[in-house]
């Protein structure tokens, strides 16, 4: 790692079995991120991932709320949620890290969403834009000013990773070769808007 790319992390956001091709909430073509990743991740010396770990009956699960369907929206004490089918629950296959990611460097994973009222998306705060996850306390004591965001999916958790991460003092770049993302009535490109309205670098992978 050269001397100007030190204090550089990649984050890699929950590429998990339910985010993958036959998952409970599977991103389109979410696979095609993990050979990116794994070309990327020679290059970190710090590499965290995040995975998204709900309890049975998580207020973003559809099936909590009587007469709801996924992708309908209700409203929780911190606003407008989004319901999902139920995925990632806590100790099974769905929320467990895809073994094709080849990451050895990784060190850190932060779980998020762990809260039963409460979702997270972004890497940083739970959805209430009050808890935070850690994760900017331990960039900043390991030197890290740098992040570059991959995962799924590009318009929820990387994208509220990347928003997150430009508000706590991080230069952000999003790799958009190794993100998918889900879509839902035009979120993929308001995220990228959104992402690149507050700073954040949409690059790819051969650019690092
Ligand atoms: C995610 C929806 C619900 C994500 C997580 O990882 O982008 N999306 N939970
Ligand atoms: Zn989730």
């Amino acid at each position: 790692m050269s001397e100007t790319e030190r204090g550089a992390a990649l984050i890699i956001v929950d590429v998990q079995y339910d985010f993958l091709p036959g998952g409970a909430l599977a991103v389109p073509s979410g696979a095609e991120v993990v050979p990116v990743i794994n070309r990327l991740a020679h290059k970190f010396d710090h590499i965290i991932m995040t995975q998204d770990w709900h309890p049975p009956g998580h207020a973003s699960f559809a099936s909590s709320h009587p007469g709801k369907a996924p992708y309908d929206t209700v409203e929780l004490t911190y606003g407008r949620q989004i319901l999902w089918p139920d995925h990632c629950v806590q100790q099974t296959r769905g929320a467990m890290i895809c073994e094709g990611l080849d990451v050895p460097g990784c060190r850190m994973v932060i779980r998020k969403g762990h809260h039963k009222g409460i979702d997270s998306y972004s890497t940083f705060m739970e959805n209430d834009h009050k808890t935070p996850t850690g994760l900017a306390g331990y960039l900043g004591e390991l030197g890290v000013g740098v992040i570059f965001l991959t995962g799924l999916a590009t318009d929820f958790c990387v994208q509220y990773s990347a928003l997150d991460g430009v508000a706590a003092g991080f230069e952000v770049h999003v790799v958009e070769d190794a993100c998918r993302g889900i879509d839902i009535e035009g979120s993929l490109a308001a995220a990228w808007n959104n992402m690149e309205s507050v700073g954040a670098k949409r690059i790819r992978s051969q650019d690092i």
